[in-house]
């Protein structure tokens, strides 16, 4: 590395380490661009990494999350805590404007030191969803963030797979549970460390509450002898049990009123407190650091190779050609392009 090159990545790490808001969010856009030293600086922050509390929020396009996500930041502020926020637009038919409407839900965060919040597009970028929303949740945990919340809509794997970058998942539903599980994945309700039936002003609410609460049983299984630990929940909670002796609580609240916020984030607190105490927590970071490792490997192996066939003029779509035509079979043009990169 020139020693031009080292001062900027030395300057990024230090900025970004003092928690400096203009030299991160230089950083976040220079990761987005695929900037070369971008890649330099993350392999520096990664020992000042693994000290935020990160939290997914996942449900339906609507459901509320943003709603949601700002109340939690205004308990957590209050609290004296940092927050981070990644909030991520499906550019899905359904919600065109997520990134306007983030910016309109929060806004009352823009000006406040101790909040950071970036939206990112879920499509069209190289390296794909998780890269991205991993590389911002390192920055931010690397600026010092308390807690990093994730919002994505839980409509396909790719936004499913980013909840395993959170210690701590939130579901958020709204009454009309019948439709909601159906357009909501089964995988979603086995990652839901937390329900939040949100919109609980609108009908239905207590209904949806206990439709979970059955769909739950039946997904995880209650542990009779558990039944002592109902004695920590807030008051009007239902829970659930969960295999690892987690009662997955299910709460009601009214997000644009701020009901019941402050139950969601004890919860969540709660959550980070039980992994801490069952040992879940270090079993967490390790599904996280696979989640990194595999991001790695795949930007160093994939995109890597793909990125030298662009680079050649027309060689992705000669082999694609020549597959075609049967003149070559894909096993060996993979096996030829890795075995070119060392890799036996
Ligand atoms: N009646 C009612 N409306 C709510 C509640 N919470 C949020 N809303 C409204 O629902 C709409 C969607 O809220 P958002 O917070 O943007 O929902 P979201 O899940 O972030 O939406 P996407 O990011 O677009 O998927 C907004 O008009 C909110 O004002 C609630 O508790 N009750
Ligand atoms: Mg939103």
């Amino acid at each position: 590395m020139s020693h031009a090159l080292k001062e900027k990545v030395d300057a990024r790490v230090s900025g970004v380490i003092a928690g400096d808001v203009r030299t991160s969010a230089r950083l976040m856009r220079e990761l987005d661009d695929d900037v070369p030293h971008a890649r330099d600086v993350l392999r520096e922050l990664h020992a000042h990494t693994g000290k935020a509390f990160v939290v997914g929020v996942t449900g339906n396009p609507g459901s509320g999350k943003s709603t949601l996500t700002d109340q939690l930041i205004a308990h957590w502020r209050k609290a004296g805590l940092t927050v981070g926020v990644v909030a991520i637009d499906p550019t899905s038919p359904f919600t065109g404007g997520a990134i306007l409407g983030d910016r309109v839900r929060m806004q009352r965060h823009a000006s406040d030191g101790g909040v950071f919040i970036r939206s990112l597009a879920t499509r069209g970028h190289l390296g794909g969803l998780s890269r991205s929303t991993l590389d911002v949740v390192r920055v931010l945990d690397a600026m010092g963030k308390d807690i990093i919340l994730i919002e994505t809509v839980g409509v396909g794997q790719d936004e499913i797979e980013v909840t395993r970058a959170a210690h701590t998942s939130v579901v958020v539903m709204v009454p009309g549970l019948g439709d909601d599980i159906q357009a909501i994945k089964a995988g979603i309700l086995e990652i839901a460390d937390v329900f939040v039936v949100n919109k609980a002003d609108r009908q239905g609410a207590d209904r949806s509450v206990q439709d979970l609460r059955s769909m739950l049983e039946l997904f995880r299984p209650s542990t009779a002898s558990l039944q002592g630990a109902w004695a920590d929940a807030p008051r009007g909670v239902a829970q659930s049990f969960g295999e690892d002796g987690w009662q997955v609580p299910i709460l009601k609240t009214v997000a644009t009123d701020g009901v019941g916020v402050s139950d969601v984030a004890n919860v969540i607190e709660n959550h980070r407190t039980h992994l801490k105490r069952c040992g879940d927590w270090k079993r967490r970071e390790r599904d996280r650091a696979r989640l990194e490792f595999m991001e790695a490997l795949r930007e160093r192996l994939i995109v890597g190779v793909l990125a030298e066939l662009d680079a050649e003029q027309g060689q992705f779509d000669e082999i694609l050609d020549r597959i075609a035509a049967r003149k070559a079979d894909p096993y060996t043009i993979a096996d030829d392009l890795v075995s070119a990169k060392g890799i036996p």
